[in-house]
C-alpha cells in the first residue's frame, strides 16, 4: 500500500452510471493461469441520464487484461485505461456490448478473494469484492444481472463443474478436456456468483417443497468425507421445511448444492444455489465432531440457505446495508435453531455470544454502528455488530410487533422488494407500512454505536399498591460519535412474590433518558426480573443484592433470567475476589472469603431436575476470563484466571459429591445421537467432570484420562483432553499423541488438536505454540490453522498472551505482519485483540501499543490490516 486507503462514505453513495443486464463468462481453468472471457449486455441507468461519451469504469485489482472490445471492436491501448482500481472506456451510446478476457492465477490466490485453490479444486469467494480478481465488471451489488456461466477444464482433474443456478449443457473437449454451461435465471449481483470444478464426491438426496417441486439436494466434499454429510443435509432439508412454515418462502430451483472446502476465510457462503462452506461446518460423524460442531453446522446450513430470500432475492443496495441481509438472516437461524432445540438454552448461547463478541467490540476503538457511515475496506465489517447487534435489532421489531405484526412485515418486504437491492430503511418501511406504527426512535438502534447501559430503582407503595419502576439508559461516547441520544427498547419485566409467584410479567417500551412505569395491585415488595429473555441488548449496571439473585435462579419463571441471575452472582463475587487478589499479595483463595451461599446456589441448579440438562451445564459455568476482564479497569490478567480457578475448584470440592454423582448419571451406553437433548445430557457431564478435575483431586485427572481412553465420540473425547490439557498429568501427554495419532490426516478435526494446546493455561504453551508451527499440518495459508493455533492463543489464552514481559504481543505480532502478506482479511480480523490496550495496565498498553506501531510500520501494509491498526491504535 502506497498511500492511505480511501475511506468510503456512505453518504457518497450513487447509482450506478451503468447497469449489466447480462453476464455470459467462459473459464478456461488452469491453476497458473486460467483464461476469463467475459461479455457483457450493458445499458445506461435512467435514473443517472448516462449515455454515449460517458466514462465506463469496470472494477478490476490484480488481473492482466488480454483485450477488450466494444460493440465487437477491439479497442486500441489509448481507447481505455487500466490503473489500481480498474478498467475505464468511454460509452458508444445508451446500449452496447462489452468483450473483455482477462488472465488470473488461482494457484497464486493465497487471499482466498476470487478464484483460488483448495486442496486440488477451483473455488470462487466473491462476497464482498473478490469478483473484480476475477474480470473486470461493476462489483457492487446494485448491479444485479443474469449470469450464463462457461467452465472449460481438465477431465481428470475436474471431473465436477459447477457454477450457480440450472446445468443447461455439458460435454467433451479435444486434450481430455471437458465442458459444462450453466445459467443462472435470477439476476443477481456479482457478489453471489460461484464456481467450482474439482474431483469431489457427491451424497445426493431431495426435498418435496411445499408447492410439490422436488429439489435436488447436493453436498460435495473431498472423496472419503462421504459419511460424514448426513447431519449438514438433514439440517437443510429442514431449513427448508422451517423457512416454509415460519416464514412461507419456498426454495425457488430445482437444485441446491453445497461445497465444502478445506480453506476459506469465513464460515460459509450463500452464493445463489451453490453454497461454499469451511469444510469445518459440514462434515460430522460422531467420532470427529462434538455436539457444538453439530449445532453450528445446523445454525450455519441454515444461515446460508435462508439467504436465499433474505440476502438473494432480495439483496443489499450499498455495503453499508449489510446488516439489510445479515441481521435478519442470524435473527432466522437463531430462532430456526430455538426451534429445533432448547428455547430458552438457545437464547442463553446466543446472548452469551453477543456479551463476548459485540459488547466488547461497541466498548471499544473499533466500535461501529450496524450500518456503519465508512469503511476503508469492507471485509472488516463483518462484524458481530453488524450481525449479531443488527440481529437483536430485528429480534426487538418481532418483540414490538408480535409474531403477527412481524410475520405482516416480512411478508411486505418480501412482495415488495422481490429481486431489488434496497437498504435497511426500506426494511423497517416495510415493517412499519405493514403494521401502521412509527419505528423511527428503533431505528436509531442502526446508526448508534455503543452498547447502552441501564440502571432501574424500585419503590413499592403498600397504601396505594402501587410498585414504581425507574429506568434510566445511557450510552457511553463512541469514536466519531461523543453525543448519544435514548433508545427505544422493550423491556420485559417479571415481578415475583416472595414465594415465588409471578405477580406481574409485562414488556414496557422504554424511549426515554429516565422513565417510570407503574405496575398496579401489587401487594407486597417484589423482587424484580429485569430485562427478561434479554428483551433489549443492553448492559444492566444495577447491582441486585445476593439474596435476590439467589432467589431469582431457584424462582423465575424466564429461564434466561435464572441463568442471568447466577452469572451476575459470580461475577459480582469474582469482581470482589480479583480487587482483594490485588491487596492481599496474591492468594486468591484467601480473596475469595466465603462463598457458601454462592455454592449452595449452584448446587440447589446442579440438582434440580426440574431444569433441562443442557441448561443447567449452562448455569453452572462461570462467566469467562475474558468477560471479566471487560469488567475491569485496568483489566489484571493474572488476578482474574488465579480468582476464577480459585472459585472453580471451592465449588467443585464443596460439591464433590454431587458432581459424582452427575458424571455417574449421566453416563450413556446408547450409541451417539446429536439430538439436543442427548447433548444436554454429554454437557452436563463434562461439566461435572471438570469440577471434579478443578477440585485438584489427582483420582479425577486418572478419571478424565480414563474418559479419554474409552471415549466412543468426538465430545466426550473432547470434555476429557480439555481438561488434561491444562494439568501436568500423565495422561495429558498420552492423550494428546493419541489424538494426533489417530486423527493426525484429517485435517478439520486435527485442528482441535492445535487449539487446544494454544489455549492451555500451563507454562510452556507459548513455546509449544511456536513449535506447533512446524508441524507438517501447520501452515500459514490456511485460515483454519491459523485461527486454531494462532487466534484461539490470543483470543481464549488471556493470561499468556497478555505475559508481563511481552512474549505474547510480540509473537501474535510477528505472525500477523507475516500473515498480511498472505492473507490480509484474515490478519485484520485476527488484529483486534491488540486494540485493547486502553483496558490494561500502563505497561502492557505500552506494548500493545509498540505491537501496533510495528504493525503500522510494515511497508506494503494492506488495506484490511492497516483499517484495523490505526483504529486501534488511535
Ligand atoms: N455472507 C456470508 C459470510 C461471508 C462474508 C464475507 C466473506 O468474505 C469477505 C465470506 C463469507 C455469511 O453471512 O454467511
Ligand atoms: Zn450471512
Amino acid at each position: 500500500m502506497s498511500d492511505q486507503p480511501q475511506v468510503i462514505r456512505r453518504e457518497d453513495y450513487t447509482a450506478p452510471a451503468f447497469l449489466i443486464e447480462k453476464v455470459e463468462l467462459v473459464f478456461e481453468l488452469d491453476r497458473d493461469v486460467t483464461n476469463v472471457k467475459s461479455r457483457l449486455f450493458v445499458h445506461a441507468n435512467p435514473v443517472r441520464g448516462t449515455g454515449g461519451g460517458d466514462m465506463v469504469h469496470l472494477d478490476g485489482e490484480d488481473m492482466k487484461l488480454v483485450s477488450v472490445s466494444v460493440d465487437d471492436r477491439k479497442l486500441g491501448v489509448d481507447e481505455y485505461s487500466v490503473d489500481p482500481s480498474g478498467l475505464s472506456f468511454a460509452a458508444p451510446g445508451e446500449t452496447f456490448v462489452v468483450d473483455i478476457e482477462t488472465q488470473i492465477s488461482p494457484a497464486a490466490n493465497t487471499r482466498l478473494e476470487g478464484l483460488y485453490v483448495s486442496q486440488s479444486a477451483f473455488c470462487t469467494q466473491c462476497e464482498a469484492e473478490g469478483f473484480r480478481r476475477i474480470t473486470y465488471f461493476p462489483d457492487r451489488p446494485d448491479v444485479m444481472a443474469t449470469y450464463k456461466v462457461t467452465i472449460h477444464a481438465d477431465k481428470a482433474n475436474c471431473p465436477v463443474l459447477l457454477s450457480n443456478g440450472n446445468l443447461i449443457d455439458s460435454g467433451d473437449l479435444d486434450g481430455n478436456r471437458h465442458f459444462a454451461v450453466w445459467e443462472d435465471p435470477f439476476p443477481k449481483p456479482s457478489y453471489l456468483f460461484a464456481l467450482v470444478a474439482g474431483d469431489l464426491a457427491c451424497v445426493e438426496d431431495s426435498f418435496k417443497t411445499m408447492s410439490g417441486r422436488d429439489v435436488a439436494l447436493r453436498i460435495f466434499v473431498e472423496h472419503g468425507n462421504e459419511d460424514r454429510c448426513d447431519y449438514a443435509m438433514d439440517s437443510l432439508k429442514r431449513s427448508m421445511k422451517w423457512d416454509e412454515e415460519v416464514y412461507g418462502l419456498e426454495y425457488d430451483l430445482d437444485l441446491f448444492n453445497i461445497v465444502a472446502v478445506s480453506d476459506f476465510n469465513m464460515g460459509a457462503m450463500e452464493n445463489k444455489s451453490l453454497n461454499v462452506f469451511n469444510a469445518k461446518y459440514i462434515l460430522a460423524k460422531p467420532d470427529t465432531a462434538t455436539d457444538t460442531d453439530y449445532e453450528l453446522i445446523e445454525s450455519i446450513v441454515a444461515h446460508e440457505y435462508f439467504h436465499n430470500w433474505s440476502g438473494n432475492r432480495v439483496t443489499c443496495r450499498d455495503w453499508f446495508q449489510l446488516s439489510l441481509k445479515e441481521g435478519l438472516t442470524v435473527f432466522r437461524d437463531q430462532e430456526f435453531s430455538a426451534d429445533q432445540r432448547s428455547r430458552p438454552v438457545q437464547r442463553i448461547k446466543d446472548v452469551a455470544q453477543l456479551r463476548a463478541r459485540q459488547f466488547p467490540e461497541d466498548g471499544g476503538p473499533l466500535a461501529h454502528p450496524v450500518r456503519p457511515d465508512s469503511y476503508m475496506e469492507i471485509n472488516n465489517f463483518y462484524t458481530a455488530t453488524v450481525y449479531e447487534k443488527g440481529a437483536e435489532l430485528i429480534r426487538m421489531m418481532h418483540t414490538l410487533l408480535g409474531a403477527e405484526g412481524y410475520r405482516k412485515g416480512i411478508d411486505l418486504y418480501f412482495d415488495r422488494h422481490d429481486g431489488q437491492a434496497v437498504t435497511c430503511d426500506d426494511f423497517a418501511k416495510a415493517m412499519e407500512d405493514a403494521n401502521d406504527v412509527d419505528l423511527s426512535q428503533l431505528k436509531i438502534w442502526y446508526s448508534q454505536a455503543g452498547t447502552p447501559s441501564l440502571s432501574w430503582h424500585g419503590e413499592h407503595d403498600a397504601d396505594t399498591k402501587q410498585f414504581h419502576l425507574t429506568v434510566a439508559q445511557k450510552t457511553e461516547p463512541t469514536p466519531g460519535q461523543p453525543d448519544k441520544v435514548a433508545l427505544h427498547m422493550p423491556i420485559a419485566i417479571g415481578l415475583l412474590g416472595r414465594d415465588g409467584r409471578e405477580l406481574v410479567s409485562r414488556t414496557v417500551q422504554l424511549t426515554k433518558a429516565e422513565q417510570e412505569f407503574v405496575f398496579d395491585n401489587i401487594d407486597q415488595v417484589p423482587v424484580v426480573s429485569f430485562n427478561r429473555g434479554f428483551s433489549a441488548p443492553v448492559n444492566v449496571a444495577t447491582e441486585q443484592p445476593h439474596e435476590e439473585l439467589v432467589f431469582l435462579m431457584g424462582h423465575d419463571s424466564d429461564a434466561f433470567n435464572r441463568w442471568e441471575a447466577g452469572q451476575k452472582y459470580a461475577t459480582a463475587l469474582m469482581l470482589s475476589a480479583i480487587t482483594e487478589f490485588e491487596k492481599n499479595g496474591g492468594d486468591a483463595d484467601a480473596a475469595l472469603g466465603d462463598v457458601t451461599e454462592f455454592v449452595a446456589a449452584m448446587r440447589a441448579t446442579l440438582i434440580n431436575e426440574e431444569l433441562d440438562k443442557a441448561f443447567r451445564a449452562d448455569a453452572l459455568v462461570l462467566p469467562g476470563e475474558e468477560f471479566l476482564s471487560e469488567q475491569r479497569k485496568p483489566a489484571n490478567p493474572e488476578a482474574i484466571h488465579q480468582v476464577r480457578n480459585a472459585l472453580r475448584k471451592r465449588i467443585g470440592s464443596d460439591l464433590r459429591a454431587e458432581f459424582g454423582n452427575a458424571y455417574h448419571q449421566n453416563a450413556s451406553n446408547a450409541a451417539f445421537t446429536p439430538d439436543a437433548e442427548s447433548a444436554g445430557q454429554r454437557a452436563l457431564r463434562a461439566t461435572a467432570l471438570s469440577y471434579l478435575v478443578a477440585s485438584g483431586d489427582d483420582e479425577f485427572a486418572d478419571l478424565a484420562a480414563e474418559q479419554y481412553r474409552t471415549a466412543d465420540n468426538m465430545t466426550d473425547r473432547m470434555a476429557a483432553l480439555s481438561v488434561l490439557n491444562h494439568l501436568d498429568h500423565p495422561g495429558r501427554v498420552e492423550a494428546l499423541a493419541d489424538f494426533e495419532a489417530r486423527f493426525g490426516k484429517d485435517t478439520v478435526v486435527m485442528d482441535k488438536w492445535f487449539g487446544l494446546q494454544a489455549m492451555s493455561s500451563r507454562g510452556d504453551t507459548l513455546a509449544r505454540v511456536k513449535d506447533l508451527m512446524s508441524h507438517p499440518l501447520f501452515t500459514m495459508r490456511n485460515p483454519n490453522k491459523v485461527r486454531s493455533l494462532i487466534g484461539a492463543f490470543a483470543m481464549a489464552n488471556p493470561r499468556h498472551f497478555h505475559a508481563a514481559d511481552g512474549s505474547g504481543y510480540a509473537f501474535y505480532t510477528d505472525r500477523l505482519i507475516e500473515l498480511d502478506d498472505i492473507n490480509p482479511q484474515v490478519a485484520a480480523r485476527l488484529c483486534a485483540p491488540l486494540g485493547k490496550w486502553a483496558k490494561y495496565d500502563e505497561a502492557r498498553a505500552d506494548l500493545m501499543k509498540a505491537s501496533l506501531d510495528r504493525i503500522l510500520a510494515k511497508p506494503d501494509i494492506s488495506r484490511d490490516l492497516y483499517e484495523i491498526a490505526s483504529k486501534s491504535r488511535a
